[in-house]
């Protein structure tokens, strides 16, 4: 039998981010020009914080750092979901999360496609934040079977690229030519389409319904509307935006800016407004304009315990609450000095928030506390360890996405700064029902992490009562 090689989904990956990522800047000549701000800003910041550039090297965030984006699509139907789940798998990329963005006013939910594994992840952390139209929020009853009609007669997938998931699930892998060949054919998924399969009558009437829902329904296939690239000092980017011709939305989504970062700052500009050849139906085949894709940059920080993210989630609402962002950015800097203010109550020293539980660390051996292990001179527990700086606790950055920023991003791109929210109406088991799968618990994939990291530590220590101690 020919012993053939499969090319690793990490390869595939990187493979797949590059190419998007070369599409896009093609596509959107703006996302050249903020990968070019993002990269200067990260080289001033790391030639500036010397401890910055220890920890990210140490923990082999600073390799990835380059390659580093996130994407976003928004589809249609149950079986695109279905098949866009065993598109990604090709690509070592599977669900994690829920997050329900009806609460904000948007009808769909979503679920992000990323790598899990520690080593795939610093090989290369590409995510797919990913969302499904939920038709059943169209308000109008002919306007909904429309709607759902055109969906239904679309094709997302070129055929061959649905072959080769197949041969990729019976096979376990796929060689590097078909690698190649998958990759060419999972991006047309992906492309910008300026002809639109709806009369200009249709898309209006969809636009009326919902922006987003016209962005959906109206195209041949799910176009990436935006790529973002990770940058180590967000404010600088928001501020140096303008000088390059880019205007930003009006407040940076997340928390504020701190010492220790956590979770997840984003901001983006505005989508563009792009020429669309309308279908031809009674001979109203006009041209007209459509905005869907944008630009967006992310400085990611430490992932929260459930504690701490509840304690995140109570401060953000608290300042939502009193301070409403409206239409245009009218009051985004009371909005950003109140998030500042409220937010010294969330601790901002390392040492800190992990003695209170409120985020997640990778631990590590020190040289100090191998070189102790000769002499038994180990203390007994984690904490003693700790202090004795014979073990070593670095953040464990955050891989996910948030919910009510992720609104804020949609709702820009929607033509408005005006903050909005909603009772919830989320609907998981329906999401991972056309899914195929069940999506993974962020939370518990963080404290895994963790605990791998301490129970290798404490291997190296040496100590088999310590190591069993973690394991209890
Ligand atoms: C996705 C918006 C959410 C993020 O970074 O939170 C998002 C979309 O507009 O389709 O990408
Ligand atoms: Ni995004």
């Amino acid at each position: 039998m020919a012993n053939q090689t499969f090319l690793h989904p990490d390869e595939i990956r990187t493979l797949f981010s590059t190419a998007m990522s070369q599409m896009y800047r093609t596509e959107v000549p703006q996302y050249g020009t903020l990968m070019e701000l993002v990269a200067d800003v990260n080289d001033t910041t790391l030639a500036d914080d010397s401890e910055l550039r220890e920890t990210l090297t140490r923990n082999d965030e600073l390799a990835r750092l380059s390659v580093e984006r996130h994407g976003a699509i928004r589809l249609g139907t149950a079986e695109e979901l279905f098949n866009i789940r065993r598109v990604f798998a090709v690509m070592g990329m599977f669900p994690v999360g829920y997050y329900d963005l009806s609460v904000a006013g948007v009808p769909v939910h979503s679920t992000a496609f990323r790598p899990i594994d520690d080593a795939c992840l610093r090989s290369n952390p590409f995510r797919v934040f990913t969302s499904l139209l939920r038709l059943e929020l169209i308000e109008d009853e002919a306007l909904r079977s429309e709607a759902g009609g055109i969906l239904a007669a679309r094709r997302i997938f070129t055929s061959r690229a649905l072959e080769l998931v197949d041969l990729f699930e019976t096979k376990g892998g796929l060689t590097p030519g078909e690698a190649q060949e998958f990759v060419e054919e999972a991006l047309e998924t992906f492309r910008w389409h300026s002809k639109a399969t709806v009369s200009l009558g249709t898309y209006d009437k969809l636009h009326d319904a919902h922006r987003l829902i016209a962005d959906v329904v109206s195209f041949k296939g799910p176009h990436i509307n935006h790529l973002t690239p990770r940058t180590l000092d967000i404010d600088a980017v928001q501020a140096g935006m303008p000088a390059r011709g880019i205007v930003p939305k009006a407040v940076i989504e997340g928390p504020p800016r701190r010492k220790c970062a956590i979770l997840l700052r984003q901001t983006s500009f505005k989508a563009l407004e792009e020429t669309i050849e309308f279908l031809a139906e009674d001979n109203d085949g006009r041209e007209g304009t459509h905005t869907a894709r944008f630009g967006e940059i992310e400085q990611r920080g430490i992932a929260l315990t459930p504690e701490g993210r509840r304690l995140y989630d109570t401060l953000l609402s608290g300042v939502r609450a009193d301070v409403r962002v409206g239409q245009g950015g009218a009051n985004a800097g009371d909005y950003q000095s109140e998030l500042a203010e409220r937010f010294r109550a969330f601790p901002d020293e390392w040492s800190e928030l992990r003695a209170l539980g409120l985020a997640y660390f990778r631990y590590s051996a020190t040289e100090q506390g191998l070189a102790a292990r000769q002499d038994k001179r180990l203390p007994a527990s984690v904490d003693e360890l700790v202090q004795a700086g014979f073990l070593r606790f670095d953040p464990i950055v955050y891989e996910d996405f948030l919910p009510v920023s992720a609104a804020g991003i949609f709702q820009s791109n929607l033509g408005t700064d005006e903050q909005q929210n909603y009772g919830e109406r989320s609907n998981r088991i329906e999401f991972e029902g056309a899914l195929g799968a069940p999506v993974q618990d962020e939370l518990a994939l963080y404290a895994a992490t963790e605990k791998r990291s301490l129970d290798l530590a404490l291997a190296q220590l040496g100590d088999p009562h310590l190591a069993m101690m973690a394991i209890a």
